[in-house]
Formats: structure tokens, sequence, C-alpha cells
């Protein structure tokens, strides 16, 4: 099975939720940009107060901050991973290249969790966490199109991407995506 992933897809995809069940039945490195940063600002830390801010307006965290979360879990991992929430831009995934080439652990697949805008919708509404109102989901999903779903070109073309269809119950996503990577 390929076992350095990362997880693509829009707010409420539940990229989380599949990222979590892929890792502990492969026994994979599961980070999620979004988990660390909720821990700083649970934490209260300074980054925490700055990046709160920012997420509980839908918007995307600096790159700075987010990159260098990123290679302090990262260095040191010799075992599989998967980056969930993390590139959100091609900023970040330019960024992640050369991180990536300095441990000689290229990226073996990206799973994109396609699902329709009333599903995520309706979801993350029920999930009810303090960014999960209509009006910051709708930011969200606007700051998504615009910066995040170029990422799905850019892996296609480096042959890496592998969609998979979201909508469906949890159990079913998580077969579909264990199959594509096997
Ligand atoms: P994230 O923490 O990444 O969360 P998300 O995109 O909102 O949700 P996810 O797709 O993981 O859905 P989940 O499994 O929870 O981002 C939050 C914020 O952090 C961002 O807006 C940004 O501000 C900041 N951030 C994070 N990474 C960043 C980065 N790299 N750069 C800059 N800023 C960054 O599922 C959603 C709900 O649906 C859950 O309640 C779940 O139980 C349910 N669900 C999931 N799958 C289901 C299914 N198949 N059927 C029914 N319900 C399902």
């Amino acid at each position: 099975m390929k076992n350095r992933l990362l997880f693509l897809g829009p707010p409420g995809a539940g990229k989380g939720t599949q990222a979590s069940i892929l890792s502990s039945n492969n026994d994979l490195l599961h980070l999620s940009t979004g988990d660390l940063l909720r821990a700083e600002v649970s934490a209260g830390t300074d980054l925490g107060k700055k990046a709160g801010l920012i997420m509980n307006k839908g918007e995307l965290v600096s790159d700075s901050i987010v990159l260098s979360i990123v290679q302090k879990n990262l260095s040191g991992q010799i075992k599989g991973w998967l980056l969930d929430g993390f590139p959100r831009n091609l900023l970040q995934a330019k960024s992640l290249e050369p991180l990536l080439e300095e441990i000689s652990q290229p990226i073996e697949a990206v799973i994109l969790i396609e699902t329709s805008d009333e599903v995520l919708v309706q979801r993350l509404l029920e999930r009810g966490r303090t960014d999960d109102n209509e009006k910051v989901i709708r930011n969200r999903l606007e700051i998504y199109r615009d910066k995040t779903a170029p990422l799905i070109n850019f892996y296609d073309s480096k042959g890496l991407l592998k969609s998979v269809k979201g909508d469906d119950e949890v159990n079913i996503v998580a077969n579909r995506i264990q199959k594509a990577l096997n």
C-alpha cells in the first residue's frame, strides 16, 4: 500500500474523519494542520491567539505558521504519514517539496474526497465547531475553490491524484479510499 499521503477536499468532505480511520488501520502518522492549530488555540499560545482569530473567520492561517508546524512534526518520521488539511494553497504545496526531498520521502498518492455542497454545509452545521456557522462555512467554501482547488490539477499533472466520492456513509468512503491505495 502507498503510505505517504495527502488528503484534499473541501471543508466538511471528511478529511479528518477518513484520515483517522486510514491512519489507525495502517499505522501511519496522522498530521492534521487543523487539529494542530486548534491545539495551539486551546493552549492559549501566542501562535494560537493569532491563528484562532483567523480560523473563526474561515480564512487560511499564514503559510509560515503552518509550514513551521508541518516541518516540526514530519522531521524524524521514517514510517508512513498522512497529511490532512495541508497543503491548502500552491505556495504551501511548493514549499512542501524541498522539505520532503530533504528527508527523501516523496508523496506517493493524493486522495481527493469529492462531496456536494449541500452535504458539506449540512455536515458542518451538525458538527457545530466554533468556525461552523453558515456565513463562515460559505467563506471557507469560497476560499477552498479559490486557493485549494488548484492543487487538484497540480497533483493530477504529477500522476498522484486519486479521486473518491465522499457523499456516502463513513465506512463506504473508507473502503473506497483503502481500495484506491492498494
Ligand atoms: P480543518 O481542521 O482541516 O477542517 P475541515 O476542512 O473543516 O473539515 P474536514 O474535511 O476534516 O471534515 P471532517 O472529517 O471534520 O480546517 C479548519 C480550519 O483550520 C481552516 O478553515 C483554516 O482556517 C485552518 N487551517 C487548517 N489547515 C490549514 C493550512 N494548511 N493552511 C492554512 N490554514 C489552515 O468532517 C466534517 C463533519 O462531517 C464531521 O462532523 C464528521 O463527523 C461528518 N462526516 C464526515 N464524513 C461523513 C460521512 N461520510 N457521512 C456523514 N457524516 C460525515
